[in-house]
């Protein structure tokens, strides 16, 4: 049932292609979020400060290069190296609202050709998330968004397997919005999901692990 002792935040992922707007998106939220008197903080992975997360950054802008393989752990190691603090802070109350997540790093790295059972592996023991909301648009719709800036993987050819992965990796904890509505929309219909899973984790809901 979950009394008091069992309350904490909800850890809440954002995932969508390149330009759907996430950012912004993600940004409002936890805005909104303290307006209404709930302790949140906005995250994103990568997470370019730690120096694994330079090591991605440098590959992302294409001034270095890994073998496929390499940088996909990588990406899931700057998830390993936040998992302990990203618990400590859901532990203690406050909502994470997370820009990008374990199925960015999946759906990305097996666009590229690599199998997807392995992608999944290293993300293992990962805390799942209690809500991913998909902001989804046509891959075409995404370019004309101002184009894309130029870093690795900003491609129509590749947001499109990138799409399809994301279809492969829905699970319960999936809520879809449409990109494509006015951003005031997009930005209450995510704000009504993520009240819902904000009250069930104050109610001890308990944490649990990728990958289900
Ligand atoms: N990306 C992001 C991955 O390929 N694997 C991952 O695990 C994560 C978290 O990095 N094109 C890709 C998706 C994006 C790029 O993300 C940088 P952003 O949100 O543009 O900083």
């Amino acid at each position: 049932r979950g009394g008091k002792e069992d309350s904490r935040g909800a850890l809440v992922v954002l995932e969508g292609l390149d330009r759907c707007g996430k950012t912004t998106q993600s940004i409002r939220l936890v805005a909104n979020l303290e307006k209404l008197g709930h302790s949140a903080e906005l995250w994103r992975f990568p997470d370019r400060t730690t120096s694994v997360g330079q090591m991605i950054s440098s590959y992302l802008s294409n001034k270095s290069q890994l073998d496929d393989h390499t940088i996909h752990l990588l990406f899931s190691a700057n998830r390993w190296e936040k998992r302990s603090l990203m618990e400590s802070k859901l532990k203690s109350g406050i909502t994470l609202v997370v820009d990008r997540y374990s199925y960015s790093g999946v759906a990305f790295s097996s666009a590229k050709g690599l199998d997807i059972e392995w992608c999944k592996a290293p993300e293992i023991g990962l805390l799942a998330p209690d809500l991913v909301v998909c902001l989804d648009i046509p891959p075409e719709k995404a370019a004309e968004r101002g184009g894309y800036g130029g870093e690795r993987y900003e491609q129509l050819e590749f947001q499109k397997k990138v799409g399809q992965n994301y279809q492969v990796l829905r699970g319960p904890t999936w809520k879809i919005i449409d990109a494509c509505l006015p951003m005031e929309d997009v930005e209450e219909q995510l704000q009504e999901m993520v009240l819902d899973c904000v009250k069930t984790c104050q109610e001890g809901k308990p944490l649990s692990c990728l990958w289900s």
